[in-house]
């Protein structure tokens, strides 16, 4: 279906018409990612659904700007606009998570951490993080990441029984290790995480403390979970999970302006941050991105947007008793994020995360195949997959259509026939019947 012939609340209408006249290839692409988004359920806990306009800044001139440094000390002329534009969204930032300072220059959430990792640790510091097996994140610190390659990582580890975060655990490893950066955070774990404790951690060591909330930037802003701000000495999230465009940002609190020795320069630990962005890890930042995060930071501002962080959260606490009911094992019996993890191993036995990721996906339910905490599977089959509620929220999805997806999920896992590791089959009429109640749900809550 041609992007045009939607409706005219299609997400996409009327931006595409110089694309499809110029290059009808990438058009056509872009119309089957439109479609596929449109018509099956994302439930990727690392995804969310920008806004209309926020797609419209992505899309605008202020990308063809090229300028290095920082708004009123640029390397190029004609800055005047995108420093402005750079102004709001940091002044929009700051706003939004009640922060002291704020730089939305990094191109991602990754870029984030590096920048941090950068502007205080020296080669072969020791750095202490969740280890990614263990539901932390590559730019932790895993194995071949830049971060792994020039720090000396050591990793902390989640409960084995309960699954959760053991902070007095953490504490004695931080002072057997001793690290010059604790970073907290996760992809995996859906419990709250206590940044007092990790502050009070870090500073029992002299360490710094870095709260990477990709994943919970969103419940951070509104309140659904308390904030690290003035807690960590630095923040940094992705713009995309939270509903924002692709990009990140570091924040500061109280500690922004602590006035700080590296590498034989004596400034305040913001300075640091700027001169490890540029020149240190970047150059131009990318302005119409920027723009973009300036759209987002204020509509993070707005009564709809905070009320939607605890339905996504509700959603989240559904499917997972749901799923729970049904007898899956679902890890820690809840949820407190928009995360549900899922361990199939204790369900079928030959069920894996990859099967089940696969067999939803062709019923057009769209989830994360996930390696949990003590997995006994390999990284590329897994023994546990990740469901995540933003993107079916925003589109409107409440309890009751959680209920459905619940029993969606659990018709095609309970019923799929697996085969081998890389095999499965599902009855044809069971995989139309649930395509055919998914597309219901899709047209009746379409993409906004
Ligand atoms: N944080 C990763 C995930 O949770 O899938 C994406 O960057």
């Amino acid at each position: 279906m041609l992007l045009e012939k939607l409706s005219s609340q299609a997400y996409h209408d009327g931006i595409f018409s110089a694309l499809k006249e110029q290059d009808s290839r990438v058009y056509e692409l872009i119309t089957k990612e439109y479609e596929r988004l449109q018509g099956t359920l994302q439930l990727i806990a690392a995804e969310n659904q920008c806004s209309r306009a926020v797609l419209a800044a992505l899309g605008s001139v202020v990308q063809n700007k090229t300028s290095e440094g920082f708004p009123g000390a640029r390397y190029h002329g004609g800055c005047e606009i995108v420093d402005d534009v750079e102004r709001l969204a940091v002044a929009r930032a700051k706003e939004a998570f009640g922060a002291r300072y704020a730089n939305v220059q990094p191109h991602s959430g990754s870029g984030a951490n590096q920048i941090v990792l950068a502007a205080i640790l020296d080669r072969g510091d020791k750095v202490l993080s969740l280890g990614l097996e263990q539901g932390g994140h590559p730019s932790h610190g895993g194995a071949g990441t830049l971060a792994g390659k020039f720090f000396k990582i050591e990793s902390y580890f989640v409960d084995k029984t309960s699954f959760l975060l053991d902070y007095d655990a953490i504490r004695e490893q931080a002072v057997k290790v001793r690290p010059r950066l604790i970073m907290c955070g996760a992809s995996a774990y859906v419990r709250k995480i206590d940044f007092k404790r990790f502050r009070e951690i870090a500073d029992s060591v002299g360490a710094y403390l870095l709260a990477d909330i990709s994943h919970i930037a969103g419940l951070v802003i509104s309140g659904a979970h308390s904030s690290p701000i003035d807690y960590a000495h630095f923040t940094t999230t992705s713009t995309y999970k939270p509903g924002g465009p692709r990009g990140g940002v570091i924040l500061m609190g109280k500690d922004y302006d602590l006035q700080t020795k590296v590498w034989g320069r004596d400034m305040p630990l913001w300075r640091h941050i700027q001169d490890a962005t540029f020149p240190g890890v970047q150059g131009t930042p990318y302005f119409n991105h920027i723009a973009a995060k300036a759209v987002f930071f204020k509509e993070t501002l707005s009564d709809e947007y905070k009320v939607r962080q605890f339905k996504i959260i509700e959603n989240a606490k559904r499917l997972a008793s749901n799923l729970s009911d049904f007898g899956y094992d679902v890890l820690t019996r809840g949820t407190d994020n928009h995360m549900v993890l899922i361990n199939m191993e204790d369900f079928r036995e030959a069920l894996t995360g990859t099967m089940a990721q696969r067999c939803l996906e062709d019923c057009n339910i769209v989830v994360d195949m996930i390696r949990l905490p003590y997995d006994k599977k390999p990284a590329s089959i897994t023994g546990g997959i990740r469901l995540g509620t933003p993107i079916v929220t925003k589109n409107g999805m409440g309890t009751a259509e959680m209920d459905s997806i619940s029993a969606l999920i659990d018709a095609v896992l309970r019923k799929v026939k697996i085969i081998n590791d890389r095999e499965y089959e599902i009855d044809e009429s069971l995989r139309n019947e649930v395509r055919d109640k998914v597309k219901q749900l899709c047209d009746k809550f379409p993409m906004r």
